[in-house]
């Protein structure tokens, strides 16, 4: 059977790794058009190309920098020239800086996670619907967290602004109820990426034990939510999808198993 997703154009922000990277492959294999941003070129040309390899219709690249209004601006204005047409907005750019609680955190970690997770969606967004609004159709996905439904310590900005994430989801989809467009949330438990090096400041070996003994999620688990949610038919909106492992019942219930 054709694939629904067949030749529409899936912009995807923070495509050079983890889920963007994955999501890129997968949507490249139901036959997109791919529109990959951010700022490391030499792993966004490397997704690119594994997009390629799984059967995207075209992969195109262009350094992005969601923390800046210029970047995004200069990002759209080049997607432009290649389509007049958005069909699917996937907001991934994002992470978590430090673990530190709220006495020791950091101004710098704090500025980076509004920036990326909070404004660079919004900034991404408002320059993208120009070009999704006349259309009368598309999908706009943002990434959350369990960190947004369920705040831990150590996490406190970064539960922050992806409960913020899940709050501006919401109100987008009132924004835009009878437009045609459609906004849904996917939002990961512990998911193995590149997530935890960026949170430990790149301590691999703190990252590793952030799923010692458990098997976490991994991008692509994530990327299967997503291409589905996607390929829906027109009608119908998924409005949010909580994925955690199997062996993470919530935030703080993790199954590990001794000795490995
Ligand atoms: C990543 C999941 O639990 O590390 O957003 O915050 S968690």
């Amino acid at each position: 059977m054709p694939s629904r997703l067949a030749n529409q154009w899936v912009l995807i922000t923070g495509a050079s790794s983890g889920i963007g990277e994955a999501a890129a492959r997968q949507f490249g294999a139901a036959g997109c058009h791919l529109l990959l941003g951010a700022r490391r070129l030499d792993k966004l040309n490397a997704a690119a190309a594994a997009a390629k390899k799984s059967g995207a219709a075209s992969a195109h690249v262009h350094e992005l920098d969601v923390a800046s209004t210029p970047s995004v601006e200069a990002f759209v204005k080049w997607v432009r020239t290649l389509t007049p047409r958005v069909d699917v907005l996937l907001n991934n750019a994002g992470g978590a800086h430090g673990a530190d609680t709220v006495a020791e955190g950091k101004d710098a970690d704090w500025v980076a996670m509004v920036e990326s997770n909070l404004l660079g969606l919004m900034r991404v967004t408002r320059a993208v619907l120009p070009l999704m609004l006349p259309h009368q159709s598309g999908t706009i996905l943002n990434i959350g967290s369990i960190a947004g439904r369920q705040p831990y310590e150590g996490g406190s900005l970064y539960c922050g602004v992806k409960a913020a994430e899940f709050a501006i989801t919401k109100s987008l989809r009132l924004e835009l109820c009878g437009t045609g467009l459609r906004v849904g949330t996917v939002d990961p438990g512990l998911a193995q990426t590149e997530f935890a090096v960026t949170r430990y400041k790149g301590d691999e070996a703190r990252a590793l034990k952030t799923y010692e003994g458990m098997t976490p999620l991994t991008g692509d688990d994530i990327a299967e939510a997503l291409v589905w949610a996607a390929s829906r038919p027109a009608h119908v909106c998924i409005d949010e999808i909580l994925l955690k492992a199997t062996d993470q019942a919530a935030v703080y219930k993790v199954h590990r198993r001794t000795g490995k």
